[in-house]
């Protein structure tokens, strides 16, 4: 165990502020798929990656990666990664933190003889923030595209399909991306917790059991646009009144559904809304809103869509509404597999922390899209006051020092217990 330094974790701090210098906003952190930005993070990433001993390469989906042989060449490889894009005006640490503690562990263990490869990997598009599907450059990688993504428009109208070009990707190669079962071992991910449990009880480290499954909608409710004077209330099919109960009406039933601290209830936000023809002295005729809607397993989200679509369409049936609903984005909740979670658990009990708090994830992760073709876990960092998705995000340093030797020692736990299968299963 080369164990923890604190210059390690120094240097993975100064890595996460680097990249908050490609942003599209000159203020604050944005850095969406396919842009200018996640190319330059691209090139950052890959000098830091080969700086480690690694061969890179950006594929056919826009995901920067990164490969070093094992005992032999050619063999499966352990993927370590998280995400390079970030929501509007994000934290330093969502996705990146990960990125970058997986490179630091590769230098660790550039001189340690491994029975498989480490693979490394900076996904391209976990947030969905610029075309609204999440997950797309861990889907390219794990083999799942949709078709119908390439028309997908963002903000400006530019489709998915002339991102890729932009980028100088050729659409028609995007499943060259896709990597085989057989090909990978497993795939590790370091990220901040989002959220207040770790610090509640004033541990630096946790695991995920499971992630979260999370189905996204596009939600319209439809009305009349009127005068604001002249119209009587009796006459009235206000949209953004319908809205508002319709929003609180999915707080509701979301928090009536469960402690969510527990495995059981669901989670539902309303992020934006954009409302129809928005003047001062109009009533709104149509309000279009988002959907996030998640729980620890996929059967408890989707009995919660079916009652709350029912009760939403009655709500604006009563008011003389509309009321749409189109889905944008679904996941499946993702397990992790035991055998990488003792990885997990080992490597922050070689940090001296026993007993380690097991969360399901209520934040997505390109871990639940790579669980479609390899085994997953995923070690969780204290973040200050559970922040995510906002500038404050924090990690103490040495949250980080304790993090880095967790996941180190995670990937020598995998390689010992994966070397040991081997044997098991090896013609005697
Ligand atoms: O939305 C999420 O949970 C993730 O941060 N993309
Ligand atoms: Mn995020
Ligand atoms: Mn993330």
């Amino acid at each position: 165990m080369s164990g923890g330094t604190s210059s390690d974790a120094a240097l993975v701090l100064d890595r996460c502020h680097e990249l908050d210098r490609y942003s599209a906003h000159p203020v604050h952190l944005e850095r969406t798929h396919l842009t200018r930005q996640h190319a330059q993070a691209n090139e950052v990433v890959a000098g830091w990656m080969a700086d480690a001993g690694l061969r890179t390469w950006v594929d056919a989906a826009g995901n920067v990666c990164g490969r070093r042989e094992g005992r032999e060449p050619g063999l499966p490889a352990l993927l370590l990664g998280s995400h390079l894009d970030t929501v509007p005006d994000a934290g330093s640490y969502d996705g990146m933190l990960g990125v970058v503690m997986a490179i630091a562990v590769a230098q660790r263990l550039h001189d340690v003889e491994l029975p498989f490869a480490l693979e490394l990997i900076g996904f391209s598009d976990e947030e969905g923030s610029r075309f609204g599907t999440a997950l797309l450059g861990s889907q390219a990688v794990a083999g799942h595209w949709l078709e119908d993504w390439w028309d997908l428009r963002d903000r400006d109208g530019v489709t998915l399909h002339q991102a890729f070009l932009d980028f100088g990707l050729d659409p028609r190669r995007v499943h060259e991306a896709a990597r085989q079962p057989h090909e990978l071992v497993g795939y590790l991910e370091a990220h901040i917790e989002q959220g207040p449990y770790l610090e509640a009880r004033d541990e630096p480290l946790g695991y995920v059991t499971t992630i979260a499954g999370a189905r996204r909608f596009r939600l319209s409710v439809v009305g009349e646009a009127r005068h604001a004077g002249g119209t009587p209330y009796a006459r009235r099919r206000d949209a953004l009144v319908g809205a508002a109960e319709v929003i609180t009406e999915i707080e509701r039933m979301a928090r009536a559904s469960g402690d969510a601290d527990e495995h059981d209830g669901c989670i539902a936000t309303v992020g934006r809304i954009e409302v129809q023809p928005g003047a001062v002295n109009v009533i709104p005729g149509r309000a279009d809103l988002s959907l996030d809607l998640r729980a620890a397993n996929d059967e408890a989200r989707d009995a919660m869509w079916a009652r709350m679509e029912r009760r939403l369409e009655e709500m604006c049936e009563a008011r003389g509404l509309r009321f749409e609903a189109q889905e944008r984005h679904r996941a499946p909740a993702a397990p992790c597999a035991p055998w990488l979670t003792d990885a997990v658990v080992a490597g922050i009990g070689s940090t001296g922390q026993q007993d380690p708090l097991g969360l399901w994830s209520r934040a997505g992760h390109d871990a639940m899209a790579m669980a479609r073709i390899t085994d997953i876990g995923m070690l969780f960092l204290r973040c200050h006051d559970g922040i995510s998705h906002h500038p404050d995000e924090a990690v103490l340093l040495e949250d980080v020092e304790v993090g880095l030797d967790a996941f180190e020692a995670a990937v020598r736990a995998t390689a010992a217990s994966y070397a040991a299968r081997e044997l098991r299963s090896s013609p005697a």
